[in-house]
């Protein structure tokens, strides 16, 4: 076990004293990278690179390799990968989003869904963790992930992406039982894999709740937050003698922030709708905050980023427990230069809120 060079995304999310803001990407490996794009065309396509250890490891360096700012690197896989060890058989049209060749629809469809094993039927991503863990020798931290059962249960009614997910929210309020059953059933799926990733290395984990800022405030409770709790209450809290911190990032949850602070996390992701200090007097003592600059605000030039990311550290003000990153994932038309402006202007700007 090689002990950790850079610590302080792992210290803010447990609210202990840092030296500046530390900054990562959602989604900072990907298609505004031209290198990522050469290791696809390399791979094949993007399952290959998910499937194939080295290939992952080698687009997981690549946003560190760039940009020394960086203060954690994430696992290079993807949330569907749970459906797909599920048996939905997930694939990818060139220029398209996540297809599933089979969609589950009926109570009988969920009862034979299998609850896959981590090391079994999702090797690949526990191989990609280890090696990932290896190859950055302790440089930053490995943030480890999964969907939510609410948005991993989306895509699997649907069958795909969606705009207002028709499918699945008649099934939550015409067959309430058979989308517990579902939800259970990946709320037991994500708890193994995620333990499975953290026995593999990862230093932290965060929960993508992607769709459940589309749920009702009732149903958001019920069918999202009930699981994701459940999740947390049975994840391994401490590995190589360390506290291994849970992220929740549901997009959407502003209006929740309570709820959610008490749901068992150290850390609540926020998108860019909330006020960050105003969240932070919301929240109180009981979780830290990741987030949450407008990820088209990199559309603009890197003086108007400069600008947003100082605004955005003034709103949290003094103190640790604030991780900086995007309120959603970097989109691929954004030139990297200016996401190199926005991640050096965090490590400029914040030093002056850590004295
Ligand atoms: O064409 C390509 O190269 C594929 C694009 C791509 C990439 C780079 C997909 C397909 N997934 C990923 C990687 C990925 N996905 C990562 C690791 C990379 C990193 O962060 O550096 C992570 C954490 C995810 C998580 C993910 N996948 C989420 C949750 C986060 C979010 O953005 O909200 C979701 C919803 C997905 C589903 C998915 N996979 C891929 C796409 C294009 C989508 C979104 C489809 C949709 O909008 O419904």
């Amino acid at each position: 076990m090689t002990a950790l060079k850079n610590d302080r995304f792992l210290r803010a999310l447990l609210k202990q004293p840092v030296d500046v803001t530390p900054v990562w990407m959602m989604r900072q490996a990907g298609r505004y990278l031209p290198e990522y794009r050469a290791s696809r065309a390399n791979a094949g396509d993007f399952m290959s690179l998910c499937m194939n250890p080295e290939f992952a490891c080698e687009v997981t360096m690549q946003p560190l390799d760039r940009y020394p700012q960086l203060d954690a690197a994430i696992l290079f896989s993807d949330i569907l990968t749970i459906p797909d060890a599920m048996g939905q058989g997930l694939y990818f049209e060139t220029g398209e989003g996540p297809r599933f060749k089979k969609v589950v629809s009926t109570l009988a469809d969920i009862e034979a869904l299998p609850i896959p094993d981590p090391h079994k039927d999702l090797g690949y991503v526990m191989d990609a963790v280890s090696t990932i863990r290896r190859e950055l020798n302790g440089r930053v931290p490995l943030i480890g992930f999964s969907g939510s059962p609410w948005t991993l249960a989306t895509y699997m009614v649907e069958g795909g992406s969606s705009k207002d997910f028709r499918k699945t929210k008649a099934m939550l309020y015409d067959n309430p039982q058979a989308m517990h059953l579902l939800l259970d059933k990946l709320a037991q799926s994500v708890t193994s894999y995620l333990n499975g990733q953290i026995m593999a290395g990862a230093q932290a984990v965060q929960i993508f709740d992607t769709w459940g800022g589309n749920l009702s405030a009732a149903a958001y409770q019920e069918f999202s937050l009930a699981y994701m709790r459940k999740i947390v209450s049975g994840l391994i809290r401490e590995h190589e003698g360390r506290k291994v911190p849970v992220i929740m990032f549901t997009k959407g949850g502003g209006l929740w922030l309570e709820s959610i602070a008490d749901a068992g996390a150290d850390a609540l992701g926020l998108d860019w709708t909330c006020d960050l200090g105003e969240a932070r007097q919301r929240v109180g003592n009981r979780v830290a905050l990741q987030g949450n600059m407008d990820p088209t605000v990199l559309y603009a030039k890197p003086e108007a980023i400069r600008t947003e990311v100082g605004r955005i550290l003034a709103s949290y003000g003094k103190g640790s427990g604030h991780v900086f990153n995007l309120g959603h994932g970097i989109t691929p038309e954004v030139n990297p230069e200016h996401a190199g402006a926005f991640l050096r202007a965090v490590h400029e700007l914040s030093a002056q809120y850590h004295q």
